[in-house]
């Protein structure tokens, strides 16, 4: 019996309960955030800040579920039913560049076990599909058209497998799902993202798998020593602890990675920790917001009239980047292979609204006097010349140096008293405020109130847009 009552319903992470794999809490994960010395915070590796700065990665969720309907797929899914009409991932790359995106992930196997690339570890694959008469791989022609449109490349291969026998069987499918990564690993050129969740539902022989995450860390770390890998324990960025596009409202990069042990890990201390970071945390570990355009993963027509609207992709955005975390879009194409035109339009829609409110800087150019501000705080002033209703204020640390800013506060004022135009907790990255009620403002200041230690300048941007 699986655990699951119904493959359709979608399951909370906090169903992706505890396993056997909890035995391996006390694991010590191979990290590569850098080294900590007693006297240093934590700073972001070269490839957790390129991450970061790329702010925006869309998620392609296609496979067997796109032709069955569902969800979840429960492995017996017949190959035959993979036929996409006109399956273009170049459509599906050019949609994303032109809204902003900077890198794409695929699903390259879900738990259904259908491999969209031509594996030799299974037939369950593309390969016994009459798309392009089984010469087909999708990975291949995902990966090309990335690098067409000058997008970074990632791949999700769901650890949790229902089609395949040796699932349960522990270190028999650890070495096929080692030899699977392998292969992703080693045939598509440079792969920036490999992403990974903690799901882990019954094996066809009732057992319960356990996974060899350090094996699978030590491959990722071996064959693309580039690439950041995503889970809820990490090691390189973490899952932001819910699917509603929303991270916490303070935000530390930084956790304790014993908290979150292991991909699966579930709890209210948990999903603290993956919502809010953690102040004294020992690892450079930065939050990813994944969410659906659409309420399923996977393309179903009958939720077509339910594509997110460009004000909820809007306020998303402010609770995902502008919470200092990187948005995870997923758009799922179609059954013919393509992204549905409800989807593209709403996608550049929203971009262009992005444009506009984000267009024009009132900051842009002028002259921030900082100042220190008790033992570790900083007051930063800055003349706009002309009364201006600020609507969003863009605040962003140097987190090359690491994140340090736990309070801070954002006043304007024309002729008369300062008014708090916005307050909040951490900033690291990019922290984005909508104020309230815009009202016109000649001068603002930054007043940062508290930090883990001497404050430094923040980046600072104004906006009148809304
Ligand atoms: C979860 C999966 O169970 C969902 O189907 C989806 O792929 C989501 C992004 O991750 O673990």
């Amino acid at each position: 019996m699986s655990i699951w009552p119904a493959a359709d319903r979608r399951p909370s992470r906090r169903e992706f309960v505890a396993s056997a794999a909890a035995t391996i809490a006390a694991v010590a994960w191979p990290s590569r955030t850098r080294a900590i010395a007693a006297t240093a915070r934590p700073t972001p590796s070269p490839s957790q800040l390129a991450w970061q700065r790329d702010e925006l990665a869309m998620f392609v969720h296609f496979g067997v579920n796109t032709f069955t309907d569902r969800e979840w797929g429960d492995g017996h899914e017949d190959p035959a039913i993979f036929a996409p009409t006109q399956l273009d991932a170049r459509q599906w790359a050019r949609t994303a560049r032109a809204a902003g995106f900077r890198a794409m992930i695929l699903t390259a196997k879900h738990h259904d076990g259908f491999c969209l690339w031509p594996t030799k570890t299974t037939r369950h694959s593309v390969a016994s599909s009459p798309w392009r008469d089984g010469h087909g791989d999708v990975v291949r022609e995902f990966v090309d058209a990335c690098r067409a449109e000058g997008l970074k490349p990632g791949l999700y291969l769901s650890p949790w497998d229902r089609h395949e026998p040796r699932y349960g069987d522990s270190p028999r499918y650890n070495d096929f799902y080692a030899d699977q990564l392998t292969e992703l690993l080693t045939g598509y050129g440079t792969i920036h993202e490999v992403w990974f969740d903690g799901a882990n539902g019954e094996g066809p022989n009732g057992r319960r798998q356990e996974y060899d995450w350090p094996r699978v860390w030590s491959t990722v770390h071996k064959l693309q020593p580039q690439a950041v890998i995503f889970s809820d324990a990490g090691p390189d960025v973490r899952w932001i602890g819910n699917e509603r596009g929303s991270a916490g409202d303070t935000n530390w990069s930084t956790v304790d990675p014993a908290v979150v042990s292991y991909p699966g890990a579930s709890g209210p201390a948990v999903t603290a920790m993956l919502q809010h970071g953690d102040p004294d945390g020992t690892v450079w570990r930065p939050g990813e917001t994944d969410v659906s355009i659409r309420p399923g993963w996977f393309h179903h027509a009958r939720e077509n009239a339910r594509v997110k609207s460009v004000d909820d992709l809007l306020s998303i955005y402010f609770t995902s980047v502008g919470r200092n975390s990187k948005l995870l879009l997923n758009v799922p194409p179609g059954p013919d292979g393509q992204l549905d035109a409800v989807d593209v339009t709403r996608l550049s829609d929203w971009h262009a609204r992005l444009g506009s409110v984000f267009g024009e800087n009132a900051a842009a150019g002028r002259r921030i006097r900082w100042r220190a501000n008790g033992a570790r705080g900083r007051t930063g002033e800055l003349d706009l010349e002309h009364s201006t209703p600020i609507a969003i204020v863009d605040l962003g640390e140097d987190i090359t140096r690491g994140q340090i800013v736990a309070r801070y506060r954002v006043e304007g004022r024309d002729a008369g008293d300062w008014q708090v135009l916005s307050r909040g907790t951490t900033i690291g990255y990019r922290k984005l405020d909508r104020v309230e009620s815009p009202i016109p403002v000649r001068h603002v200041r930054i007043v940062i109130e508290d930090a883990l230690e001497t404050s430094r300048d923040v980046h600072v941007a104004l906006y009148q847009g809304s």
